[in-house]
């Protein structure tokens, strides 16, 4: 859990630090590059982060003007450090133009990460990328600022689904206790992420609530949103966070899906699936037949074609993969 020597050296060694982090960034990724970006500002070194493609409304409140930059010239930055990120390919567009003109950092807690960058680190026993920071900085003995525990508490809170995932360590605890020993606003940060969805983004979920079924006795729970659903509600996909949530609560459920299609021009691959699996299910397995990834516990993917044979194709696939032996 400790960060490797060398990571420390180079940073230490380095002025001008660029960060990124996947597209389509959570609760982690924007987490952990903010708080990383404040770390090194607050330490005497110039930071900038790579602007997000999309940024989800509960997490606007967290940045601050001048947090991301505008262009990019990969000339005026030494390295770029690229967190949360389980491939080069999955990376913001912006920093992918200049990744393979720049030696890259890559720290990041996925279990399938490639191993990308010229110096890895790469810990599954992290419950975030956002906890490999505050290690990071410990280990550096850099000062955290309070917009950067504010930062990286967001990482810990929302990878950890408010501390309750399998991922909750005592280490996690540990790291925790310290961030609201520095005063991160626990209860006002809750409330702004999970206590402010809007009247839009509700009925979006009641539409993915009566959509529910399950399937395989009761051991699948899905739930479906078209493009109508969007339509008609008035959102975007990132509204769609936490609806996975819904099959992932329902009783007896050992793998949740949440199906949903992506707007035509944004994509070719235009359904895209989102699980939540208990052991012995390996969501992480699926999505990667898939073309995907993610953790054992929480993957995603993107499945050519339109919501319904989206929903046939992953079926199928989950029942050959682990339900075909029960008949
Ligand atoms: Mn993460």
């Amino acid at each position: 859990m400790k960060p490797p020597k060398n990571i420390l050296v180079r940073l230490e060694s380095s002025n001008r630090v660029l960060i990124s982090t996947h597209a389509k960034p959570d609760g982690d990724a924007l987490g952990s590059v903010l708080g990383l970006a404040r770390i090194l500002k607050a330490n005497g070194k110039q930071a900038g982060i790579v602007r997000p493609d999309s940024l989800p409304r509960r997490y606007e409140p967290f940045v601050e003007a001048g947090d991301f930059l505008e262009g990019i010239d990969e000339k005026e930055w030494d390295v770029l450090v690229v967190l949360d990120c389980g491939d080069i390919s999955r990376v913001e567009d912006g920093a992918g133009k200049v990744a393979a003109a720049m030696a890259v950092i890559n720290i990041d807690h996925h279990h399938s990460n490639t191993e990308f960058g010229e110096i890895n680190w790469v810990d599954s026993k992290c419950s975030s990328t956002g906890e490999m920071i505050y290690r990071l900085a410990r280990e550096a003995g850099w000062r955290i600022s309070p917009p950067a525990a504010e930062a990286l508490w967001v990482a810990l809170v929302t990878d950890t689904g408010r501390f309750s995932y399998e991922n909750t360590s005592p280490e996690v605890l540990n790291v925790a206790a310290e961030l609201v020993a520095m005063g991160v606003p626990v209860s006002k940060i809750n409330h702004t992420i999970y206590e402010s969805v809007t009247l839009k983004g509700q009925r979006l979920r009641a539409r993915a609530m009566a959509s529910l079924e399950v399937c395989e006795d009761g051991a699948v729970a899905l739930v479906r949103l078209g493009r109508e659903d969007f339509e008609a509600t008035g959102c975007g996909t990132e509204e769609t966070e936490d609806i996975v949530n819904i099959p992932r609560s329902i009783e007896g459920a050992k793998i949740a899906l949440l199906l949903y299609e992506l707007p035509e021009e944004e994509t070719k691959t235009s359904t895209k699936a989102s699980f939540r699996t208990v052991e012995p299910y390996d969501a992480a397995l699926i999505c990667r037949t898939l073309g995907g990834g993610g953790h054992q516990r929480a993957a995603g993917c993107s499945i050519e074609g339109r919501l319904t044979e989206a929903r046939e194709t992953v079926l199928d696939l989950i029942h050959k993969m682990w339900f075909s032996g029960d008949e």
